[in-house]
């Protein structure tokens, strides 16, 4: 490193150590969220049954803090890479082997993580400008920014230990630093909160929905004009397709025992919000059609060609009571928008998989 070059002294270990913590700590519940997230969405075989069904909002409390610290994240990164940068010029490049391995070990960190960032947030803002899918892009880089972390903790666990306790007398600029650091983290935490806490919701700036704003007071993420269901074709029936298949007619469908279910809709790009849904349980659908309450669903759109078209559900969900096919929100028939004739809502369940514009139900095991 050329002498000088960097004057401030918080490039300093400490500094370091008291930003990581926190940034290490956020990075940890996102990762976790994270996962969680993805095996809802996707729950490999041996999950299937053990998908928690309880608490209701049980999603839209992990969502919310998975884009709460992932938005965190993005100024703690900041500040500490600000720290830190005079070391990504150090000269010459490579002391030793070892010393070129950890310096990959940093670069693959800090590009995974910026990547990851980077996807996440514009994810949340449905700013798709790149050609890759992005599930399974913020998923892989995730692996990879968790091995580069590990890595690097490794690596720097003797500094880390060395420099985890306050020495007094501290820095007078490195708690103006830690300060500024500490209210910009607030900062954009407090103007994106509010899209799934609701009495932040006044301060919701930055983040792109407010779970009060839409029709029916509720937000929308595909609109029927969007999704091409804006007009229910005139011989619409509920399709129920089991051991014994039926079909039935809207007059049938509000015919049959009505229930009701406060649930969120929590989409995974952190939004959420809670309503009252109204309509019948799935379960009896289901019992109806002389499946056991074992069966898995799929569940299909009259949209054609989105990709949430067509979803599964798990027999956990499906024999909840508190799982429906509502036909109302908030006492009022679907707007189009909310999936008119009828949609899924279920609890714990991501939003993506809350499928509007129902018209078949199939079991499939
Ligand atoms: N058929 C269909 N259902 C869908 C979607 C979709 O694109 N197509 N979007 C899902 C997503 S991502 C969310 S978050 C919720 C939003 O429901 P809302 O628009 O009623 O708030 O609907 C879900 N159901
Ligand atoms: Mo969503």
């Amino acid at each position: 490193m050329r002498e000088g070059t960097f004057t401030s002294r918080l490039h300093d270990p400490r500094t370091a150590v008291v930003i990581g913590r926190w940034l290490g700590a956020a990075l940890i519940v996102c990762f976790v969220t994270g996962l969680y997230s993805h095996v809802l969405q996707d729950p490999p075989t041996w999950l299937r049954d053990h998908l928690p069904t309880r608490p209701a909002g049980l999603y839209q409390f992990t969502q919310g803090l998975h884009v709460g610290t992932g938005i965190a994240a993005i100024p703690l990164l900041g500040a500490k890479l600000w720290t830190v940068y005079p070391r990504l010029f150090e000269w010459p490049p490579a002391r030793s082997v070892r010393h070129a391995l950890e310096r990959l070990g940093i670069l693959l960190l800090v590009a995974s993580m910026l990547l990851e960032l980077f996807t996440g947030l514009l994810n949340t803002l449905q700013w798709y400008v790149w050609p890759f899918p992005f599930r399974q892009t913020h998923f892989w880089l995730a692996w990879i920014a968790l091995g580069g972390l590990l890595l690097h903790l490794a690596v720097k666990a003797p500094e880390i230990a060395a420099h985890w306790r306050r020495v007094r007398p501290g820095l007078t600029e490195r708690r103006a630093y830690l300060t500024t650091v500490t209210l910009s983290v607030l900062a954009v935490t407090a103007v994106t909160a509010g899209q799934s806490v609701p009495w932040l919701r006044r301060l919701d700036l930055l983040a792109p929905r407010r779970p009060d704003i839409g029709p029916q007071g509720l937000p929308v993420n595909r609109t029927a004009a969007a999704a091409g269901t804006a007009q229910t074709p005139a011989d619409w029936r509920l399709q129920v397709v089991g051991p014994r298949p039926y079909e039935l007619t809207m007059d049938q469908l509000t015919a049959l025992e009505q229930h009701d279910s406060d649930l969120p809709i929590a989409c995974v790009e952190g939004w959420s919000a809670s309503a009252r849904w109204t309509g019948v349980r799935i379960r009896d659908l289901v019992a109806r059609a002389g499946a056991p309450s074992t069966a898995r669903l799929r569940i299909t759109s009259l949209e054609t060609d989105g990709a949430y078209g067509v979803t599964e559900m798990e027999s956990a969900y499906a024999r909840d009571p508190l799982t429906l096919l509502a036909l109302r929100v908030n006492g009022e028939v679907l707007h189009a928008d909310h999936g008119y004739p009828a949609r899924i809502i279920a609890p714990g369940r991501p939003g993506v998989l809350q499928t509007k514009w129902v018209h078949r139900i199939e079991v499939i095991a």
